[in-house]
């Protein structure tokens, strides 16, 4: 009878993670194959490689590119190379990407940037904050940006119990900013068991000097977040629920949701279109293949473009799809003047004109 019960526990316990498993697939769209959608006028830029995560362009056309990140989950075949900012002036006919030296006393040798941001100050003196992962710990690093020179000067790290395992973050004001954190646990196979029990204990931060707080929760994966062109809404990706949520911004920085966007693709980091407004996303058409690298079958790549984010039916468009056959695991799009340069977590970056 013992044997008995042992065997229906055991047959019981697989039924339930079998169960699991398959919606771990499904929410990870793991049998999606892409259909193309092909824009014209591409090339792959050079020197960009190993990754391109995240792109913020200012309003002069200059985009900041983060590269080499090295992060529990994705692939990393530049295990050697510690990551760096790029900087590309996208008014040239061919642009081109150029690595911003680094002066000021930061650590480099340790630099694994992820998410960006950009922030103007009143005077015009642009600001990069960088979402940093030395020694895969989470901070953030405010630099000056030296046009002139084209380097960044360093200038502080931010560190705070509400800032772990930060993805991205949007910049609202001086030293002022909202983060998200996309997953509870650090170290991998814990990771993989919050995916697969589907868990949502994943938040964003508002930080500023004189107060921290959590603004919102209860994301599965919360991932790129972006701020609307008026300042009013804050949009974050949920990647594994693959959703946008579009949250109003109150005057004491609390969050409240105002809509949910539901899409079929995992979507990672957001841009907004600062002259239309539109939200541009850099998409996983698959994640499974994505985690489970395999170079015969890579993951491919998928733009999306959201119009109308607060009407009752906005309009979304698929811009851009590939299989991986030129590009793989993209992670953020960003236009400027019809150009579009899309950014992939640990491959290359594409630049195209619309
Ligand atoms: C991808 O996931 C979405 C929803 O999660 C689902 O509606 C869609 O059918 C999936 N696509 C494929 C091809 O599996
Ligand atoms: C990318 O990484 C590979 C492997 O470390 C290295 O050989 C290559 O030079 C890197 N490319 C760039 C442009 O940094
Ligand atoms: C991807 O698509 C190209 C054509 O666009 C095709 O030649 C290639 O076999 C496809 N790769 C995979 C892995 O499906
Ligand atoms: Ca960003
Ligand atoms: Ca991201």
């Amino acid at each position: 009878m013992a044997k008995l019960a042992t065997w229906i526990l055991l047959g019981t316990g697989l039924a339930f993670l079998g169960q699991k498993f398959v919606t771990f697939r499904e929410k990870m769209n793991a049998s999606r194959e892409v259909v193309p959608v092909e824009l014209q006028n591409c090339h792959l830029i050079e020197k960009l490689e190993n990754g391109s995560e995240d792109i913020d362009i200012l309003p002069s056309g200059l985009a900041f590119i983060s590269t080499g990140l090295k992060y529990p989950g994705v692939p990393d075949f530049a295990p050697g190379e510690t990551g760096k900012i790029f900087l590309i002036d996208l008014n040239e006919q061919v642009p081109r990407a150029q690595a911003l030296k680094i002066s000021g006393g930061f650590e480099e040798a340790l630099f694994n940037p992820h998410g960006i941001s950009t922030f103007i100050g009143k005077d015009g003196t642009v600001y990069l904050y960088v979402v940093n992962h030395p020694l895969l710990e989470s901070t953030v690093e405010i630099f000056k940006f030296e046009e002139q020179q084209r380097s960044l000067t360093y200038l502080k790290t931010i560190k705070h119990e509400l800032l772990k395992c930060v993805n991205d973050i949007v910049v609202v004001g001086p030293e002022q900013f909202y983060a998200t954190r996309d997953r509870y646990f650090a170290s991998f196979p814990l990771v993989l068991l919050e995916m697969f029990f589907d868990l949502h204990w994943t938040y964003v931060t508002f930080y500023s000097p004189s107060e921290v707080k959590l603004v919102a929760k209860g994301f599965g994966t919360a991932n790129g977040i972006t701020v609307s062109p008026d300042q009013r809404y804050i949009y974050v990706a949920d990647i594994r629920d693959k959703k946008i949520y579009v949250m109003e911004k109150h005057e004491n920085w609390d969050l409240t949701q105002l809509k949910v966007l539901q899409l079929e693709t995992l979507v990672d980091n957001l841009i907004v279109d600062p002259t239309t407004g539109d939200i541009w996303a850099g998409c996983h058409p698959n994640l499974f293949k994505l985690m489970h690298y395999n170079p015969e079958d890579p993951p491919g790549s998928e733009v999306l473009r959201i119009q109308n984010v607060l009407a009752d039916k906005p309009t979304v468009s698929t811009v851009y799809a590939n299989n991986g056959s030129v590009l793989q695991g993209s992670s953020v799009a960003a236009v400027y003047n019809g150009k579009i340069l899309i950014g992939t977590v640990f491959h290359r970056a594409l630049y195209c004109v619309l």
